[in-house]
């Protein structure tokens, strides 16, 4: 065993980063916070305040990544951390049920009508696992449909042509999972109707469902194409195919609804997670009555988790939900923030005649190094991922920090001032010129 673990004399992250990789592989805990798409060195977060992050050394970021999309009112909102406190001291988990559980669900239900029954859970992995267990036990089919690019958590059989990680460090077909596992999920490209309905043809008999990112963040943000959202559900309809929306990313992001409610498209079932643990471990999955009672205990499909719908997590979620419930036209300050800095980072491509374009919605967008636009996989992968290395550090430099792949979205939240968007932008323009 080497020296004694000293923290206190680690105050860069460098000296931090060698110490982690003694025990952590890669150093991180999830593998896109390796600052490996990029290069350099990661940085390690002492703490957040509203819209910004410290690094050890005590230097402060204008934060776009807010934890992959989780945080949308600003790190440490003071009215969640108040919630969080008081159940605290009454004990973090009881492995029993609670009522707050209840009132959480029935909030999530009520904000999306496609979700009559839901299940808590501790992860998006875990809601988007067992809404495929659900309906494969539920169809008694095995094959599943997911798109290029999509990414919906980690399970074997979902780390094919996977987004996020998988495409940052091309190995989204990861190394363990056994073929046998991955036969049975047929890959499609985003956007693309034709080829989900040559597929389902000729295959329906033997699929449970397709899931999907309604609008896809984990390649990128990618937006629906008029029309493809609502093919499918027709296809689904048509064919018997339940239709799942990964939403752990968009649900109460982009809406207080989510996707479905701003397209109008219902699916049977919803993967939730993220915004709705306010910052703390928490996804659910939910959908249609007959559906969700085909799990245990109430039915054959079995699921559980020790944590799920511990009072910490759930009182988290459930004060950040209050809040966008009470602010309904957050979502409009919210769109009209991100509209102001994406218009502003346009400015300056085009000034500075940059290769790059934007693609948004809502509080989430992604800066493309590319001359085409983006609309799936294939698309995607011709950004120049160099440029995107290149702007970040450009961007770090300036004190404001992008996620660290080209591959993933940005997030405004409801903490970031038109201060911290003219200095973003201001930003932008030295991130360019410096890749020039
Ligand atoms: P988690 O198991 O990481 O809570 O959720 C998995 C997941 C499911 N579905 C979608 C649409 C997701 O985006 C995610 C997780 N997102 C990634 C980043 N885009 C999490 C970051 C990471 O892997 O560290």
């Amino acid at each position: 065993m080497g020296r004694p673990l000293n923290l206190k004399r680690s105050t860069t992250n460098e000296e931090l980063f060698r110490r982690a990789k003694r025990f952590i592989p890669g150093g991180v805990n999830s593998p896109v916070r390796a600052f490996k798409a990029v290069g350099g060195v990661p940085l390690f977060i002492k703490e957040g305040k509203g819209s910004k992050i410290y690094d050890v050394t005590g230097r402060g970021y204008t934060d776009y990544c807010m934890s992959w999309g989780a945080i949308i009112l600003g790190h440490a909102q003071p009215e969640v951390i108040k919630e969080v406190k008081k159940v605290l001291e009454k004990g973090t988990s009881f492995g029993a049920p609670i009522e707050l559980e209840i009132k959480f669900s029935e909030m999530i239900c009520k904000a999306f009508p496609s979700i009559e029954m839901i299940r808590l859970v501790n992860s998006g992995t875990e809601a988007c696992m067992s809404a495929i267990r659900l309906a494969r036990g539920w169809t008694g089919r095995k094959r599943i449909v997911k798109f290029a690019g999509c990414y919906h958590g980690h399970a074997d059989y979902l780390l094919v042509r996977a987004g996020s990680g998988g495409m940052t460090f091309g190995v989204s077909d990861s190394a363990g999972v056994i073929k046998d596992i991955a036969r049975h999920t047929l890959v499609l490209p985003y956007n693309n109707l034709e080829a989900v309905e040559k597929t389902i043809k000729k295959v329906h008999k033997d699929i449970a469902c397709i899931i999907v990112e309604p609008v896809p963040a984990n390649m990128g943000v990618v937006l629906p194409e008029p029309g493809f959202l609502g093919g499918l559900r027709e296809m689904c309809d048509y064919y018997g195919v339940l239709l799942i929306f990964d939403e752990v990313i968009t649900g109460f992001r982009v809406s207080y609804g989510g996707v479905q409610k701003l397209y109008g498209v219902q699916p049977d079932l919803t993967c939730l997670g993220k915004i709705i643990g306010g910052g703390l471990p928490m996804g659910a999955f939910g959908g249609k009555k007959k559906i969700m009672k085909f799990l245990a205990p109430s039915g054959p499909v079995y699921q559980a988790g020790t944590l799920s719908g511990n009072p910490v997590s759930v009182s988290a979620g459930l004060e950040t939900l209050n809040i966008l419930r009470r602010n309904k036209n957050m979502y409009n300050s919210l769109e009209e923030n991100t509209g102001l800095l994406c218009e502003g980072i346009k400015d300056n491509i085009k000034r500075l005649k940059v290769d790059a374009l934007i693609n948004q919605i809502g509080s989430m967008f992604t800066v493309f190094f590319t001359d085409r636009g983006v609309s799936d996989y294939l698309t995607a992968l011709y950004s120049n991922r160099k440029r995107y290395a290149g702007f970040f550090h450009g961007m770090l430099k300036k004190g404001v920090y992008f996620p660290p792949s080209q591959f993933e979205s940005c997030f405004v939240s409801s903490a970031h001032t038109v201060g911290d968007i003219k200095k973003t932008i201001e930003a932008t323009y030295e991130a360019f010129r410096g890749i020039k």
